[in-house]
């Protein structure tokens, strides 16, 4: 009995053992949440005036990260890792255009060229329309711990994935959008229209829009969400401004059979947050309808070039549209669980200065750094001085390695 009950103690040791030193695949870090206002700021997750913002991460801490367990599936003839059951708290609301969360894992995700790592959302399929539903989509940027601090900071790079409306012609890279705190003590402007809507001047923004008619407006206040919307915790700030790429509007009225509105957001095709369904058991027309999560190799620079990674230390993810419908209020995507789908891939060693990967730093590197810059092609090898950037500064430092 007491061998057992040494060897059942021995197997436990050796567990959590290598529970403690295995890589988790779910979300483990929050490194910042900014959300825009938005009807369910400081419900999701709950916020109260003049929490520290440190209390607020822990709050988002818990509603998006922890457990997740997996299993495999067959999409469009290729298995691949699924997450079955999220034992995440909750999930968090980004807010209007440009809120958002920066998250992580307790390693760095290696790209593996296939899908790397999922971020969920809640996005769901109409019952009258397949093609279409709930969908908010959210950008997602990956970061590289460029000054190796272990935080996302300046000293680091960040690129966008580009999914599939990347290129639309209506696609805003470069936009600007403006919140102005609003007083909560205004009298209310209800709509004459919309009964839900008790203030239909409550935020003001401004934007840098190419549709002259959609560089102003208000954020509606609704019936069904009456707290703040301003996030309690950045009471001291008189304006919010977010930067980045803005998705056309995916939303139309189709109208309901009682005379209300009855909202559908039409899908794009991949490479967002909270754009499809998280699991593949919807099945349209078209087939399964959901996403399957996303790829390092999408990731481009700010001249929408390329960038060949080798891995990823941060997760950016922001709300993509400035959209407003009617009584369901503002689209903002929602952040629930994130999963890496290959945690145990280890990093390949990188010989700084190799880039032509043959294990030594020689003048071919030098060939090989040219051809890369001459073609505009940013990778994690060519950018020897590791500022993020690929260009002659990193032949400079490529020749002082060469010459050392
Ligand atoms: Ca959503
Ligand atoms: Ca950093
Ligand atoms: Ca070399
Ligand atoms: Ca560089």
């Amino acid at each position: 009995m007491s061998f057992s009950r040494n060897i059942t103690a021995l197997a436990f040791v050796i567990l959590s053992a290598l529970t403690l030193w295995a890589n988790h695949p779910w979300l483990s870090r929050v490194y910042e949440y900014r959300p825009a206002p938005g009807q369910f700021i400081n419900t999701l997750p709950v916020s109260r005036v003049g929490e520290p913002v440190d209390s607020v991460l822990a709050r988002c801490h818990r509603s998006i990260c922890g457990h997740v367990d997996t299993v495999s599936v067959t999409f469009h003839g290729e298995v691949i890792t699924r997450v079955d059951t999220v034992w995440a708290e909750s999930m968090i609301s980004l807010g209007g255009y440009g809120g958002y969360v920066i998250v992580g894992f307790d390693h760095p995700v290696v790209n593996m060229h296939t899908y790397d790592f999922e971020i969920q959302g809640n996005a769901f399929v109409s019952d009258r329309e397949t093609r279409g539903g709930s969908s908010e989509p959210g950008i997602v940027m990956v970061g590289v711990d460029m000054n190796g601090n272990g935080v996302p900071d300046d000293g680091d790079a960040w690129y966008e994935l580009a999914g599939s409306e990347y290129s639309h012609p209506k696609t805003q890279h470069d936009y600007t959008i403006t919140y102005y705190r609003p007083d909560e003590n205004k009298p209310r402007t209800p709509s004459h229209v919309d009964p839900y809507l008790n203030d239909t001047t409550y935020i003001r923004w401004t934007s840098n829009d190419v549709d002259p008619d959609s560089i102003s407006g208000y954020m509606s206040r609704n019936t069904a969400h009456n707290q703040p919307y301003w996030p309690l915790w950045l009471q001291d700030e008189e304006s919010l401004t977010f930067t980045g790429s803005k998705l056309r509007c995916n939303a139309v009225d189709l109208g309901g059979n009682d005379g209300n509105s009855y909202f559908v957001q039409y899908f794009f095709d991949w490479g967002y947050v909270d754009n499809l369904p998280n699991n593949p058991n919807f099945i349209s027309e078209e087939g399964s309808v959901y996403n399957p999560g996303f790829k390092i190799d999408w990731a481009v620079d700010e001249q929408g070039r390329h960038v060949n990674l080798t891995h990823i230390d941060f997760i950016k993810i922001y709300n993509a549209m400035n959209q407003y419908c009617g009584w369901t209020g503002e689209t903002s995507t929602e952040v629930a669980a994130g999963i890496d789908f290959h945690p145990d891939a280890v990093l390949p060693d990188i010989i700084v200065g190799d880039v032509d990967g043959d294990a030594e730093v020689s003048i071919s590197d030098v060939n090989a750094l040219i051809s890369y810059i001459l073609a505009g092609v940013v990778t994690t090898v060519a950018d020897v001085n590791q500022d993020g950037e690929v260009n002659i500064s990193d032949v400079n430092k490529l020749i002082d390695l060469i010459l050392q």
